[in-house]
């Protein structure tokens, strides 16, 4: 059994929406970023830095989205994945870890409108953030040709999309009509809403949109 660590609102959705997408049985353990679940030894001994998602998965334990989710399509849907040889190989590993540039300026955002004492948020930091993050949703604007990040769906959608679909809350998409498109097509994928489903109650994001 694939058994996923998951906090609802994270990185970890990423796996979650693969699992769906290629149909593999699995649990998830839920956790919480309010209490200590993630600083307990026992996790740390699986997750270093006391993060998620933690995949255990042929009797591993995976940390690092990105690199669970090049393992399980390699191993388990070939068909979202890009393996080495293939032309398109070099674009969808750009793009998968693209998701973390995204995710680098959603995390600071989250700190400086949610996480941290209101004292404690910095103005600057949010407007700054918020521009970077804009540009960096650019650099998806300017890529799309078709439909999807390559020439069809992979796990390259997930990871990055996963990020752009947050990405919603702190910059309006304004001008970027292939991005919105694109997460229009990913969002209406039934996989997606059966990990939403799953994602269990929200504790992070609780407005639709935070005005830097
Ligand atoms: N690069 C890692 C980042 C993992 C990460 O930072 N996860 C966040 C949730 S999005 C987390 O667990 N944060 C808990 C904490 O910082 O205490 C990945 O992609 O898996």
């Amino acid at each position: 059994m694939i058994t996923l660590h998951h906090a609802p609102q994270s990185r970890s959705f990423r796996i979650l929406w693969f699992l769906h997408e290629a149909g593999l049985d699995h649990e998830v353990r839920y956790h919480s970023f309010g209490g200590k679940g993630l600083r307990d030894p026992e996790f740390l001994k699986i997750s270093p830095a006391g993060r998620v998602p933690v995949l255990a998965v042929d009797g591993l334990t995976l940390f690092e989205s990105g690199a669970i989710l090049e393992y399980l399509a390699e191993t388990r849907a070939p068909a979202l994945a890009r393996a080495p040889g293939h032309p398109e190989r070099g674009k969808f590993l750009e793009w998968l870890h693209y998701g973390e540039t995204l995710a680098q300026h959603l995390a600071q955002l989250t700190f400086h409108h949610i996480v941290l004492k209101p004292a404690d948020r910095s103005p600057v930091v949010q407007k700054l953030e918020a521009l970077r993050l804009r540009r960096a949703l650019e650099g998806i604007e300017a890529a799309l040709e078709g439909d999807w990040l390559l020439a069809d769906f992979s796990a390259a959608d997930i990871m990055t999309g996963t990020s752009a679909d947050l990405a919603r809350r702190f910059v309006p998409l304004d001008g970027l009509d292939r991005v919105q498109a694109w997460l229009g097509r990913l969002t209406d994928r039934p996989a997606y809403h059966q990990a939403r489903a799953a994602d269990g109650p929200a504790e992070l994001y609780l407005k639709d949109f935070y005005h830097a």
